[in-house]
């Protein structure tokens, strides 16, 4: 039974991916930071299954303690401080975690056992302001937050470790994914929450940034497989991956409002507040290297994604039980 170790277990990724690794006959280690409330809520049915063990990137000793415990064939790195308008607010704290955070976990390996593979979740935001169109592996990165600045980081020591110490580290340069178990405050889930309230008579108006921004946009649970196949691999590489298609936050709120028969021009207000201070306008990938190399493909269509969402918000409030989809996986 192969081990892996998961960073940031608790988050949307984290969830699906020990899904994944589970199904698979792994048996899986999630690294969770102390807090004073529950985090464990997109894991809660996971929990029988994983075993968790108490870690911080900010914290050199614990990742050489769980890595000399466990021992892992396999480590994924998915923790880091994510939200991009954070990483405004505190900019030293998302370079510690997501950047330099990248860098003790490496060391960790290099000292442990080097043979231990790595998976370094990068960003889409890493080509910010693109300069080319779609964006590919080669395309040369150009932030424009500190997250975006700090993943640049991240992916570059992973190269660095990859060919300095001929660690297995690969960089899965991922364009948004998006699920039900999507945090709030990111703005489909934010427009698939505010839908729901809505229709429910339970809220008015929902208030959004920038409407224009576009971004390539698939669903989580797809996703988790190619950062596994990476890792599957004979040799490490940097990879893109995303659906190759790009849809504004303007038509992300046609079809969810759309689609429980309300019109977003009646409710959507534009709030100064969630514009940024520097903005990604457009992202949209060229996943061939993901295609023809892992043989991986979305299985979910944008459309199909947003009313997903928006029947999971809907369930909740209605106080069903949340769908939230449970991949079966071969
Ligand atoms: P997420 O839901 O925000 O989860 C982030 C995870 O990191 C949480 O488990 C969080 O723990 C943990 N974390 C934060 N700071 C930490 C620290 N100092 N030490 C240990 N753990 C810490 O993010 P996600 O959407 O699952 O994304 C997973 C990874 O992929 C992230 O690195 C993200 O930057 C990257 N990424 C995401 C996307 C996307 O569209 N989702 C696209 C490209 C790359 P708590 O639960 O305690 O907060
Ligand atoms: O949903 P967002 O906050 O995601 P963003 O900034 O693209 O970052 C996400 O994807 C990255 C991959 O490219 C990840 F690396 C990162 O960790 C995260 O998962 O914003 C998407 C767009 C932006 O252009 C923003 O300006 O939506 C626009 N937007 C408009 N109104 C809004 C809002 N974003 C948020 N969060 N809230 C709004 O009210």
């Amino acid at each position: 039974m192969p081990t892996a170790l998961v960073t940031g277990i608790t988050g949307q990724d984290g969830s699906y991916l020990a899904e994944l690794l589970l199904a698979k006959g792994y048996k899986v280690i999630g690294v969770a930071r102390r807090s004073s409330t529950v985090t464990s809520e997109r894991i809660m049915h996971l929990l029988d299954d994983i075993t968790i063990v108490q870690g911080d990137l900010h914290d050199q000793g614990s990742l050489l303690s769980f890595l000399e415990e466990y021992n892992p064939d396999e480590v994924y790195n998915l923790a880091a401080q994510s939200f991009v308008p954070t990483s405004w607010n505190q900019p030293a704290l998302t370079g510690d975690v997501t950047a330099l955070g990248v860098t003790r976990l490496l060391e960790a390996i290099r000292f442990v056992n080097p043979k231990i593979k790595m998976y370094q979740a990068s960003s889409s935001e890493m080509f910010g302001k693109v300069v080319e169109v779609p964006q590919t592996e080669a395309t040369p990165f150009y932030p424009r937050s500190p997250y975006g600045v700090a993943k640049v980081y991240g992916h570059w020591i992973t190269v660095n470790y990859r060919e300095s110490f001929n660690i297995f580290a690969v960089s899965g340069i991922l364009f948004n994914h998006e699920s039900p178990r999507r945090g709030l405050e990111f703005v489909t889930r934010k427009i698939s929450d505010g839908v729901a309230k809505i229709k429910l008579g339970l809220s008015k108006d929902l208030h959004l940034g920038n409407l224009e921004a576009r971004r390539d946009w698939g669903f989580a649970g797809d996703y988790v497989q190619a950062m596994w196949l990476m890792m599957q691999q004979d040799h490490p590489d940097n990879y893109v991956v995303g659906t190759g298609e790009t849809h504004s936050v303007r038509e992300f709120c046609e079809i969810a409002f759309g689609y429980v028969g309300l019109d977003y021009k009646d409710h959507v207000v534009k709030d100064d507040r969630f514009f940024r201070p520097a903005e990604v306008d457009l992202l949209v990938s060229d996943p061939s290297k993901a295609h023809s190399q892992l043989g991986w493909k979305p299985s979910m269509k944008f459309p199909d994604l947003v009313k997903m969402m928006v029947d999971s918000d809907l369930a909740h409030y209605k106080g069903e039980k949340a769908i939230t989809p449970r991949r079966v996986y071969g």
